[in-house]
């Protein structure tokens, strides 16, 4: 049985990357930061076969700790402070968890290692934010870099510090640069689980409206589920490489407002959405849209599910939670 340790298992991906795993054999240890983690029992409902275990990003010896403790075959490292909003005012909390906690989960696989004929194979969370004021487009693995959030700029550290160490110390070290990714569990500050949620409320007249900062942003989005395994491809390869995981598609946050809208029988979005400019950023990245060919050729990977299953899937689920609640 192969053993996988993922950092950021009670996040989005987190939890389908550990199904997905469990799905294929593996067991999966998941790290689990701080004092009682209320959201370690949501993992364990989902999928009761996954061991917890305690460590920080912040911490190198945690994670030596850990690396020693779990011998795993493969390491995916999706832990971070993810959203960008909120890096620009907590910016160094953001560097040290995003960017440093890369360099330190990097080092507990060099100083572990694993076995000679047996190395560890480790994944690293590369993000499309690096790409922010894009060169080009669509973007691909040899787009250069110009972040535009302290979350980006921590993501091209971790992206170049993983590149480091496969070219320094030949470590098996895969870097995916995923495009938007999202789903039922997107935590509700993104923007588009922000509207399936409200907008679900408003269809159960619990709530009027929805505030909103930029919406002519545009961005590839594809289903989480189908991004995990693209992941899970990297590490199966022979050599260690980076890839894009995108759609190919893109589109305005407005588009998914009328795609929304539309799913849940409204004719004009216009009415229930403000302009909040508090939802704005100092920089923003306008265009996102990847070029994924090198995962299909190399990886065989494809999405499976399109951007208008992706919107009704989430407001669906959005709806029948909403409908559980009882208040
Ligand atoms: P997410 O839902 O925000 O999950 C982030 C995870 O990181 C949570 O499990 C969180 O655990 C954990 N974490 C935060 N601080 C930590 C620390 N100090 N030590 C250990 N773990 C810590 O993010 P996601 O959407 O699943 O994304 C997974 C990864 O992919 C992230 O690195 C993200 O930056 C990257 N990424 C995401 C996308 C996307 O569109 N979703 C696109 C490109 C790249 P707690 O429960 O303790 O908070
Ligand atoms: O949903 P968002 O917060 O995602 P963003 O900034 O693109 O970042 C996500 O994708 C990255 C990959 O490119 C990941 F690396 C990162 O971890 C995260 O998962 O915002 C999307 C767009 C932005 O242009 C933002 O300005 O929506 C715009 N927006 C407009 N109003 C809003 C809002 N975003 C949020 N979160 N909340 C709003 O009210």
């Amino acid at each position: 049985m192969k053993r996988a340790l993922i950092t950021g298992i009670t996040g989005q991906d987190g939890r389908y990357l550990s199904e997905f795993l469990t799905g294929k054999d593996y067991q999966v240890f998941g790290v689990v930061r701080g004092q009682n983690n209320p959201k370690a029992e949501l993992v364990l409902n989902e999928n009761p076969s996954v061991e917890l275990v305690d460590g920080d990003l912040r911490d190198l010896s945690s994670l030596i700790a850990l690396v020693e403790q779990v011998q795993p075959d493969e390491v995916y490292n999706l832990g971070a402070m993810s959203f960008v909003q909120l890096s620009f005012t907590q910016p160094d909390l953001t560097a040290e968890i995003t960017g440093l906690g890369v360099l330190r989960m990097l080092e507990a696989v060099r100083i572990v290692g694993g076995t000679q004929n047996n190395p560890v194979r480790f994944y690293q969370a590369s993000s499309s934010e690096m790409f922010g004021k894009v060169r080009e487009t669509p973007q691909n693995e040899m787009t250069p870099f110009h972040p535009r959030s302290p979350y980006g700029v921590a993501k091209v550290f971790g992206h170049n510090i993983t590149v480091n160490y496969r070219e320094a110390y030949g470590l098996h070290a895969s870097s995916g640069i995923l495009f938007n990714h999202e789903s039922p569990r997107r935590g509700l500050e993104f923007v588009t689980r922000k509207i399936t949620n409200s907008l679900a409320r408003i269809k159960l007249g619990r709530q009027n409206q929805i505030s909103l900062g930029n919406i002519d942003s545009a961005r590839d989005w594809g289903f989480a589920g189908d991004y995990v395994e693209a992941m899970w491809l990297m590490l199966q390869q022979d050599e260690p490489d980076d890839y894009v995981v995108a759609t190919g598609e893109t589109h305005t946050v407005r588009e998914f407002l009328d795609v929304a809208f539309r799913v849940a029988g409204y004719d004009d979005w216009k009415p229930y959405v403000r302009h909040d400019e508090r939802f704005e950023r100092p920089a923003e990245v306008d265009l996102l849209m990847g070029d994924a060919s090198k995962a299909h050729s190399a990886l065989g990977w494809k999405p499976k599910v399109s951007f208008e299953q992706l919107v009704q899937m989430m407001y669906e689920n959005d709806l029948s939670e909403e409908q559980a609640r009882t208040h």
